[in-house]
């Protein structure tokens, strides 16, 4: 089996899991804070997707979210850990889950894989809408079997451009406001959805022009990069570096307005607002 098919498989396989449960009581557990949330959803689907990928793959190495400790500094640790691995398997089973509890139904499945550290074949799956977005590195990206592109906005005034708020860190989000500040008023309109890999494949086919948000984690981000870049969008960190499975500020666009978003989110990161 190739990668692309055990991804579609897990994700199809969790994405049912959690839509079945999506309208029952969910048992909520705290994990850093009360704004950082795990169900036991999220453990079963993990544990499915892990299963799936190990029967087929049995030398693969997998980092998912709910295999590692609470906290930046764990996740952190976990990547370093893993990222060595020639086949790395990178996995959000909810990506979203704060919305997951609250019945706001935008969340979503997230499976990368990397080949050297590098990711080369990618799923999302919205199991509320029954959405299934892939990408294989050099192959396109894709809704369905229908071929994305990113949106085709020049300017700001244009773009409908989202952002988030990471839960475990009040810091995180007096941050982002300094940016939301700068960019809220030069672009058409904001979003916040609350499901980074979401926002990224929004971004892949055109529904969002470009999204950014800080200190997120790779198993946030692998997937949601690909699919942009496959969709012919640009994915780099909010300074302006490269994607890499180790950036946890991120900025995805349609190309376009990436260097417009760019300057704003460095005047943004100057003007003191970081120490708040
Ligand atoms: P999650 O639902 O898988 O936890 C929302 O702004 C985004 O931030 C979501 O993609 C969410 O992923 C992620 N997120 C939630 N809690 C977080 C935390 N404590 N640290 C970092 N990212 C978090
Ligand atoms: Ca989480
Ligand atoms: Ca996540
Ligand atoms: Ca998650």
């Amino acid at each position: 089996m190739t990668t692309l098919e055990t991804a579609i498989n897990a994700a199809r396989e969790a994405g049912a899991l959690i839509r079945e449960k999506a309208a029952t009581t969910k048992q909520v557990q705290f994990k850093s804070s009360a704004h950082d949330l795990v169900t036991q959803v999220d453990q079963a689907a993990e544990a499915m997707i892990r299963k799936r990928i190990l029967e087929n793959h049995p030398e693969h190495a997998i980092l998912g979210e709910e295999g590692v400790a609470a906290g930046v500094d764990a996740s952190k640790a976990a990547l370093e850990e893993n990222r060595s691995h020639e086949h790395l398997w990178i996995v959000d089973p909810i990506d979203g889950t704060t919305n997951f509890v609250h019945g706001f139904p935008m969340f979503c499945v997230s499976i990368a894989y990397a080949h050297h550290q590098k990711v080369t074949t990618a799923v999302i799956y919205d199991p509320m809408r029954d959405e299934l977005f892939t990408a294989e590195k050099g192959r396109g990206a894709f809704l369905g079997n229908r071929s994305i592109q990113v949106s085709s906005e020049k300017v700001l005034e244009e773009s409908l451009v989202a952002t988030g708020f990471p839960s475990g860190d009040r810091g995180v989000r007096r941050r982002n406001v300094e940016r939301i500040l700068k960019i809220s008023p030069r672009c058409r309109n904001l979003r916040a959805g609350g499901s980074a890999a979401l926002h990224l494949a929004y971004v892949a086919c055109g529904r969002l022009s470009a999204f950014w948000e800080l200190e997120l984690n790779a198993w946030d981000l692998a997937a949601g990069s690909l699919l942009v870049e496959e969709a012919g969008g640009k994915v780099s960190d909010t300074a302006g570096s490269p994607y890499d499975i180790g950036v946890r500020h991120i900025l995805a666009s349609n190309g376009r307005i990436h260097s417009l978003l760019l300057d704003e989110l460095k005047e943004a990161g100057a003007t003191g607002f970081e120490e708040l």
